[in-house]
């Protein structure tokens, strides 16, 4: 016993110093051995993708201090360790500082002392109330050097343990290397992964918003440096690196991850979950969240790059119309502009589009243009108000020597940029939105090119040579070894401070801007869909994936990227149907719109230069018509659902596109899973994704408790099974996206119509209870005028079903319409025993029970959804058990 005790002591030891390949943090990222031994690092060449020179055990900072108590937290002083020095402008000493923001949410920020860094200007917010217990606690270690661990108090688990070294504080380069709590690693945008769980394997992914069509691992149009690590045992954390600079992380074997940025501070803020809708909830509350959407935005939207005329965008739209498809939204790209100024329409080949739009809103659907923030600096003086007004206003960004800079876009002239963190140029941007509005009377605006998007290089007069535009370590992005490839110089001048510090947060600051302005202008509750975005961007505005490709792997990409976007509180998103780039096949964009029709955020939208791919184009009798006509419309069914779905990610917090681990986090298999996704807690959605296939295997996640039901036929399914082979064959009219209801839950759910308008009109609900094995279920539905901006004037309901009865809770009634909506009709299945008698608030009631099926098909009258409903079922069995 003795021995083996000391064997253990020995064994774990030799584990703590040396460092095996896994652990390394590389030194002076890509040196050789000269300059890696000169530095005084390591040199132990491998044949792994691990480092071949790497920092030093001694390498990092010695503690000044013990632990001493701040306002809300405590904080501990440092100073730098070693020479080691691998670029200039390291702090010696450092505040690293423990905030206790609330029970679940702990914040870690290392400062250099006396003196002053940028830091994003976003404030998280914590409880109202400084905690007085908190569900984490943190140890600090002094030897070899400073390092700390965070712990979850209930369970023991480290979650965060910065021991491996390598923390690095220096003006242009920022290091911190953390062990994780387990490999089930989720997120870091914008790039399009190609698994929702992280490769381990020395993988590198960059971070700095850039105009690039998805592709490889190309850092693309956002920033969100925030992961979800879920715990050996399930519980899961979520953590935010709050940095708007160029940056990296690399995902390495320990598991571990090594984080890199080049300006500002290691901000870090730990969120505690436990659950993963918890931390995504609590994530979204310090952040801001979500507001539900317009109702109609979860309709179905048509798009194209180059209608190029009012008469092909109608053509279009009458197509989709034509084909019976439910149609809510029709977008104009910047050809509907005039020689693509923001703003104005082409007075020739558009002429007709603000009577079209007009007509639109007389059949209850909507409009949405897009715009570019590049202003065009060409037109004559006085012609063009934004270039005047702007110039006025003085609200552009700066280049070095503090001129305008000078960029290049689509309008034929040089452009400037404003600077949409000023309230100045938000008001000007206020102003050139309700001028336009008393031409074109748009519902939403759709943001493009806000990375900010240049043609040229820095400017059309180049930039400094500096230490900005010339940093001296470039992390893993795209464009060379040049920053300002694609975008604009990095010391041009913006009010937060330089272009360099606040670059990825242009489409941040224009969303925010382009809201308020909707809200001002419509008074109504905006609808913006933007391509850059950062942390905190969900509180302003949806997003679509960006230029992706007309290719079969792109599918599953989407639902990775759509995911991922809900980790990050952007609920509302989904990918271009069909693809942008290149020409899509039949077969391709049918599939596309099956798995599109569940985008929360559906469009179908492409490129200049490729072909008609509108689902209309087909035929009418096409397997694109088809497939569009029979998901969108069991889209536009769950659409009640969906929607509710939006009200309580925006009033509880969590997802709405959630992965399957969401719900089921101790199910291993699903930790993986990433071709099929759920809508909300119930409702899983399994697109064939395969070229020329008609059939998949589905994986029905949860333990052998667990049903699920086709959503089409209610057949009902043991997770047990755990796999099953379904068939979708776009030669069979009646085959569509395989979807499966989880048992235990009852959907609200409506009759699709043409749009959402004439949906609503009918001010009915069905519900489609899929019971649990104990013949249980729960649903809710909230209903408001799906437009308003008070986010107070719902309706939500719940519904319970036990054995033998059904219950009705009016949670809260606000929606004054609501006393006119009712419930048609009601389903439920999972009832085993044979029913032959439904009473509606002690009254016989119309019903009809299927044994083969175990379905009670309900129909009520008068059934209005705020009364106080309840009702019950008897079956012969438990008759003839009655004395
Ligand atoms: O340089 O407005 O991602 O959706 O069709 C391309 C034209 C500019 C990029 C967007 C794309 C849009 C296109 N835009």
């Amino acid at each position: 016993m003795r021995l083996l005790l000391l064997l253990f002591y020995t064994f774990s030891a030799i584990s703590c110093t040396s460092s095996t390949e896994d652990q390394r943090v590389e030194c002076l990222p890509g040196t050789d051995k000269n300059s890696c031994t000169a530095l005084g690092c390591i040199w132990e060449p491998t044949e792994s993708p691990a480092p071949n020179c790497y920092l030093p055990p001694q390498y990092g900072y010695s503690t000044l201090s013990d632990l001493y108590e701040i306002e809300n937290g405590m904080a501990i002083d440092l100073e730098k360790s070693t020479s080691i020095s691998m670029f200039d402008g390291d702090f010696e000493k450092v505040t690293v500082s423990f905030v206790h923001m609330s029970e679940n949410l702990l914040r870690i920020k290392m400062e250099p002392v006396d003196e002053k860094r940028y830091q994003v200007p976003i404030t998280i917010l914590g409880s109202e109330e400084p905690p007085t217990t908190m569900n984490y606690e943190y140890q600090i270690t002094k030897d070899p050097v400073f390092s700390f661990k965070v712990v979850r108090k209930s369970t023991g688990t480290v979650l965060f343990d910065t021991s491996l070294g390598g923390l690095t504080l220096a003006d242009q380069f920022l290091q911190l290397a953390v062990q994780l709590s387990s490999s089930n690693i989720y997120g870091f945008g914008e790039q399009e992964q190609p698994s929702l769980r992280h490769d381990m394997n020395w993988k590198t992914w960059g971070m700095f918003a850039r105009d690039h069509a998805p592709e490889g691992d190309a850092n693309l149009y956002g920033v969100h440096p925030y992961y979800m690590n879920v715990e050996p045992d399930g519980n899961t954390h979520g953590v935010l690196f709050l940095n708007s600079n160029a940056q990296e992380v690399t995902m390495t074997p320990a598991p571990g991850l090594v984080y890199r940025t080049i300006g500002g501070i290691l901000d870090i803020y730990i969120y505690l979950g436990p659950t993963p809708e918890k931390v995504v909830g609590q994530y979204t509350a310090s952040l801001g969240r979500y507001e539900p959407p317009p109702f109609w935005a979860l309709g179905f939207h048509l798009c194209r790059w180059g209608y190029n005329s009012v008469a092909n965008m109608k053509a279009a739209w009458q197509r989709t119309l034509d084909s019976g498809i439910p149609f809510d939204v029709q977008w104009g790209d910047i050809d509907y502009m005039d020689r693509a100024l923001d703003f104005t329409y082409n007075p020739t080949d558009f002429q007709e589009l603000p009577a079209f739009v007009d007509e639109l809103h007389e059949k209850g659907m909507k409009f949405v243009p897009i715009l570019d923030p590049c202003i065009s600096t060409g037109e004559p003086a006085g012609s063009y108000p934004p270039f005047d007004e702007g110039n006025t206003q003085d609200i552009w960004v700066k280049d070095a020597s503090g001129n305008p800079l000078m960029a290049k876009v689509w309008p034929a002239d040089y452009c400037h940029f404003p600077d949409f963190f000023t309230s100045k140029t938000e008001d000007w941007w206020l102003n050139q939105l309700a001028n336009f509005y008393s031409t074109i009377k748009y519902d939403g605006i759709w943001i493009d090119m806000n990375e900010p998007a240049n043609f040229v290089t820095g400017s059309v007069d180049g930039c400094q040579e500096n230490k900005w535009n010339n940093p001296p370590y470039k992390p893993k992005t795209d464009g060379g070894d040049s920053l300002l490839d694609k975008t604009i110089c990095m010391d041009a001048t913006q009010s937060e401070g330089i272009h360099y510090d606040v670059h990825s947060m242009f489409g941040w600051s224009e969303a925010r801007a382009t809201n308020r302005a909707l809200r001002e202008i419509t008074g109504k509750r905006p609808f913006i869909i933007s391509r850059s975005t950062f942390v905190g961007s969900g509180k302003y505005t949806g997003h679509w994936l960006g230029d992706n490709w007309s290719e079969w792997d792109n599918m599953h990409f989407s639902i990775i990227g759509m995911l991922q976007f809900n980790h990050f509180g952007m609920p509302l998103v989904g990918a271009d149907i069909c693809g942008f780039i290149g020409n899509t096949t039949e077969e391709l964009c049918a599939r596309w719109h099956q798995l599109g029709a569940f985008y929360p955020f559906s469009r179908n939208h492409n490129l200049l230069e490729s072909i008609d791919q509108d689902p209309g184009v087909w035929g009418l009798d096409s397997i694109v018509a088809r497939a569009a006509r029979n998901a969108l419309k069991t889209k536009y069914a769950l659409l009640p659902y969906l929607y509710s779905l939006f009200y309580k990610s925006y009033n509880e917090g969590g997802t709405v596109a959630r992965p399957l681990w969401h719900e089921f986090v101790t199910d291993q298999e699903a930790l993986g899973i990433d071709t099929q996704f759920l809508l909300g807690p119930a409702v899983m959605v399994s697109p064939i994704l395969d070229q020329g296939k008609t059939k998949r295997n589905v994986y029905l996640p949860g333990g052998e408790n667990t049903v699920w039901y086709d959503a089409y036929t209610f057949e009902r399914f043991s997770a047990a099974m755990k796999i099953l082979e379904v068939t979708s064959d776009l030669n069979n009219p009646e085959d569509s996206t395989p979807l499966h209801i989880r048992g235990g839950y009852i959907l609200p759910v409506q009759d699709p119509a043409g749009n959402t308008a004439q949906q609503r009109e009918t001010r009915t609900l069905n519900l489609f209870g899929y019971l649990d094995s104990e013949e249980k279920g729960t649903g809710e539905v909230y209903l408001d005028d799906g437009e308003s901006m008070d986010l107070t004037l719902y309706t939500h309901v719940k519904f319970m079903v036990n054995p033998g009865k059904m219950d009705f809770e009016v949670v809260q009634d606000a929606y004054t319409d609501a006393m006119n909506w009712k419930i048609d009709y009601i389903r439920l299945a999972g009832i085993s025993q044979n029913i032959d008698k439904v009473e509606i608030n002690g009254e016989a009631a119309i019903f009809t029970y299927n044994p083969e099926y175990q379905i009670l098909d309900i129909l009520p009258e008068n059934f209005m959804i705020t009364g106080a409903n309840s009702i019950t079922w008897t079956s012969s069995a438990s008759h003839q058990q009655s004395p």
